[in-house]
């Protein structure tokens, strides 16, 4: 084995991921999680299958049996304030936030590899409760090339770009109840 071998670089982030840990403070977290909790949280559908984590979306849904859009119920004012603060640390204008998913993931859930249906451009997540493995793979010849981004409670974390477009992304079964909120803007059509 060489040198280079031996000491190799780990993988590099993919281009269009941006984080930072401690994006709200720990009062927010428990207010947020307080909501959600609250919330009627459904198993997510896909199709004639279920997954084990539950969710309401907001704006928008995504109909995976009709794979299509569906109007869903309006983002609650609870949202509003975070989701601007979204929107501020990213860089969009206020108001570009158009879908917010709430999940609940039990002790032992998690999620499949995926990329995220191509209606929506810019994805953001705040992570509540549990600190999560977020995975990222991406073909590379017979190879995957792939990154692991630490996603601790009340941090967030943006997916565009190459990330967002040519990453599949997953949660391997998360050890304690975590929370999600992920804000997403539209493509253009
Ligand atoms: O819980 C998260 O942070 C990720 C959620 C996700 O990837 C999805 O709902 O498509």
């Amino acid at each position: 084995m060489t040198q280079l071998g031996l000491f190799a670089e780990p993988d590099a982030s993919p281009a269009g991921l941006r984080h930072t840990n401690d994006f709200i403070d720990a009062a927010t977290e428990r207010e947020l999680i307080g909501r959600i909790a609250a919330l009627p949280l459904q198993r997510f559908q896909f199709g004639a299958f279920e997954g084990n984590r539950r969710v309401a979306w907001f704006g928008y849904s995504y109909d995976y049996a009709l794979q299509r859009l569906a109007e869903a119920e309006p983002i609650p004012d609870w949202v509003r304030p975070v989701a601007r603060q979204v929107e501020a640390w990213a860089g969009l204008r206020e108001g570009s936030v158009q879908q917010v998913l709430c999940t609940e993931y039990d002790a032992g859930v998690g999620i499949g590899w995926h990329r995220d249906k191509p209606h929506f451009d810019k994805v953001l997540g705040l992570s509540l409760g549990s600190a999560c493995k977020f995975r990222f793979r991406r073909r590379s010849g017979d190879k995957w090339e792939r990154y692991t981004l630490a996603a601790l409670p009340r941090s967030l974390y943006l997916m565009d770009g190459e990330a967002r477009s040519q990453w599949e992304h997953s949660i391997p079964p998360v050890e304690a109840r975590r929370y999600s909120v992920t804000f997403r803007t539209m493509k253009r059509t």
